[in-house]
């Protein structure tokens, strides 16, 4: 029988180096990468097509180096064993991970491999910088070809045909072109990548783009500011094709849900499947500070299964929103906002970005005091303000000359890498280290289990051990814990490129006393954790419990509340609130009494 050739489709989603050098790496990690499954499901799509012709036979392999070793050689001998041709893609390579990206890349080039790099990286700062950066121009004198922009439309398409005739291009240059995503090909990973995951969860998005302008917010200027969405049949696809694989967990990725147009079709479609077919699903969503505000947001998300709300919060400074162009987060809406979440039984998760350039060490501590007593919040999650390639605040900065660190590894919204205008460096980064421990205090960690254990049905352990994990991210790993996993996987040969290789008793022997080292934080943290979760969940009177912030937002009360009080322009955000609901009043009134003028 005629044998078919082979293409070889590797995808590989890069990971980036902690401070020692080393790829951040875990046994488990805990969500799949959404650009590895958007790209896996285009390449199976060229697949099932038969783009090469029925000769050819296209294999798609996905690699996610947050869980998975990335060994070039192995890569390169496993094709050379089956023969045929390949195509390396790098995929969803963000600043932080292009170094780590282009090691990988070289090694790659140098076994004699094609390789495409794409993602965030190369897309931003293809749209906002004049030419080619530096960084950028290296990878392709390597040898890398580089894709800005997105792969839907054909697009991945074009990138393995020209690989396959060996002619691919240094650039791929997409950026200006954004694709609809109305019936394209969804994204989906293979059950045996999913379970490298913890909790066998799986991901996808439903719509790109944004029509907002944070100014450091570098998705307008690559998803662009006209959002495109997928379909509720498309939704149904995914889902059903998950299910079969027993994968019913899921990240939509999209940055706002509550944007997405189309959103209650695609709750009810999920709520038709849940009690039509029994078909339920788990999901976690992204959503802005106002979606309390759309009739039936809430209820529906919850009934179609969302079980867990990442918000943008960002700040609850309005000079610094402000400053951000973040104009429409409401601080005045906040708290009503995370109620109705809280309330409806669903964890809130959010985000706040430290070093506006109002920032001192003292408002930014005050600030998540704040947080603590008068909002009902689980996770807290900091970020450092940082200007991302591709945003508004890198573009500026970049024409005005100002120091930017060099080093893009640190671009991971974890470290420093400008001055910041009141903080020196070393106060900048000590407080950012006191937020995190500010937040994450036992006490703190038993209010929010106490503020969980006051639900009928809720398991107050649940969110103790949710802070618990982040605690120990930051504290024992040393990373952001949204980049955490389990079991970190540490390899002597791994290292960034330039760096030295340890010897072998030298790594070991290192490796061994951090692990212990380690090892007593988790059990210390894990210990504490737990006592809390027990604690509450075993207190008889739990239902009884309230505070500051479980209490009803009542308008004359809200000058007491330090949110709005004590921040930097929260009471002219009060007023400006008031002002507005005044005009809102009037506007009513006047159309009452002309509605009564005409009944008459
Ligand atoms: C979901 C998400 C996450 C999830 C990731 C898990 C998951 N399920 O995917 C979580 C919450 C863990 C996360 C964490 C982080 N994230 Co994030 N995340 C996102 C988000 C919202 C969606 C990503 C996505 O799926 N996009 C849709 C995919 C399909 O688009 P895409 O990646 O661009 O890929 C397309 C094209 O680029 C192209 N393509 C990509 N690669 C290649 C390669 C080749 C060869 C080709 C041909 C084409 C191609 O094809 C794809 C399909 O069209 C984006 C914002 C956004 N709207 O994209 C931020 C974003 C990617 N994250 C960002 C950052 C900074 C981070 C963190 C560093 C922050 C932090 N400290 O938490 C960490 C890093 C963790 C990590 N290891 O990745 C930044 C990156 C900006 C930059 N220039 O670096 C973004 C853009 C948000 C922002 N702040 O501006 N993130
Ligand atoms: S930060 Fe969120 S709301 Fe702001 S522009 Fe980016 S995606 Fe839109």
């Amino acid at each position: 029988m005629h044998k078919k050739q082979i293409f070889h489709l590797i995808l590989i989603k890069p990971t980036h180096y902690d401070d020692d050098g080393y790829p951040i790496t875990w046994l488990r990690s805990h969500i799949p990468s959404n650009t590895l499954a958007a790209l896996y499901g285009l390449g199976d799509d060229c697949r099932r097509r038969e783009i090469f012709g029925p000769d050819v036979e296209i294999v798609v392999k996905p690699y996610d180096e947050t869980n998975t070793r990335v060994r070039a050689d192995r890569i390169a001998a496993a094709i050379r064993r089956q023969g045929g041709k390949a195509l390396v893609c790098l995929v969803g390579v963000q600043t932080n991970q292009f170094p780590r990206a282009v090691d990988l890349g070289r090694q790659l080039i140098k076994l004699g491999l094609p390789v495409a790099l794409g993602g965030f990286h190369a897309a931003g700062t293809l749209s906002m910088l004049p030419g080619v950066s530096p960084e950028i121009q290296e990878a392709m004198d390597m040898g890398i070809s580089i894709f800005a922009g997105e792969a839907e439309e054909g697009r991945l398409e074009i990138v393995m045909r020209d690989a396959f005739n060996g002619t691919l291009k240094r650039l791929y240059r997409y950026t200006e072109d954004l694709p609809g995503l109305e019936g394209a090909p969804t994204p989906s990973l293979p059950a045996k990548a999913l379970a490298r995951n913890e909790g066998r969860k799986s991901s996808f998005d439903l719509g790109r783009g944004c029509p907002f302008q944070c100014s450091f917010c570098t998705i307008i200027n690559v998803q662009g500011r006209k959002s495109r969405f997928r379909t509720a049949d498309d939704l149904e696809l995914i889902v059903r094709e998950n299910h079969r694989q027993g994968i019913d967990s899921f990240f939509i990725t999209d940055d706002n849900m509550a944007r997405n147009k189309l959103w209650e079709q695609f709750f009810d479609r999920l709520i038709e499947l849940k009690e039509n077919e029994g078909i339920a699903v788990n999901l976690i969503i992204q959503v802005d500070t106002q979606c309390h505000r759309i009739p039936n947001f809430i209820h529906k998300a919850r009934w179609a299964g969302v079980y867990r709300v990442f918000i943008g919060l960002e700040n609850i400074n309005p000079d610094n929103l402000l400053a951000a162009k973040k104009r429409q987060n409401k601080i005045t809406e906040y708290r009503k906002m995370l109620q109705a979440w809280h309330e409806s039984g669903a964890s809130t998760w959010a985000g706040y970005i430290y070093g506006f350039p109002g920032d001192t060490r003292e408002s930014v501590l005050r600030d998540i005091e704040i947080i603590k007593k008068e909002l009902p919040l689980d996770i807290l999650e900091l970020f450092v303000l940082t200007p991302l390639p591709g945003s508004e605040d890198h573009q500026t900065l970049f024409k005005q000359g100002v120091w930017m660190d060099a080093d893009l590894n640190k671009y991971d919204l974890h470290h420093r890498v400008v001055h910041h205008a009141k903080m020196s460096d070393k106060e900048f980064e000590q407080t950012y280290r006191d937020a995190w421990k500010a937040y994450y205090t036992p006490e703190h960690i038993e209010t929010v289990a106490r503020r969980h254990g006051a639900i009928p049905g809720r398991n107050p352990a649940e969110p103790a051990q949710f802070m618990t994990m982040f605690k120990i991210m930051f504290e024992a790993e040393g990373i952001h814990p949204l980049e955490g996993g389990i079991l970190r996987l540490k390899y002597r040969r791994d290292r960034r490129y330039g760096m030295k290789t340890d010897p072998v008793g030298v790594f070991h022997y290192r490796l061994a006393r951090e692990s212990w080292w380690k090892l007593k934080i988790y059990a210390r943290l894990a210990w504490q954790g737990w006592r809390i979760g027990q604690k509450v969940k075993h207190d008889p009177r739990r239902h009884e419990y309230t505070d500051l912030s479980l209490q009803p937002v009542i308008e004359e009360d809200l000058d007491k509340l330090a949110l709005f009080a004590e921040t930097a322009g929260g009471e002219a955000a009060l007023s400006k609130k008031r002002g507005e609901d005044l005009m809102r009043a009037k506007v009513a009134a006047r159309q009452n009494l002309q509605r009564l003028e005409a009944a008459e």
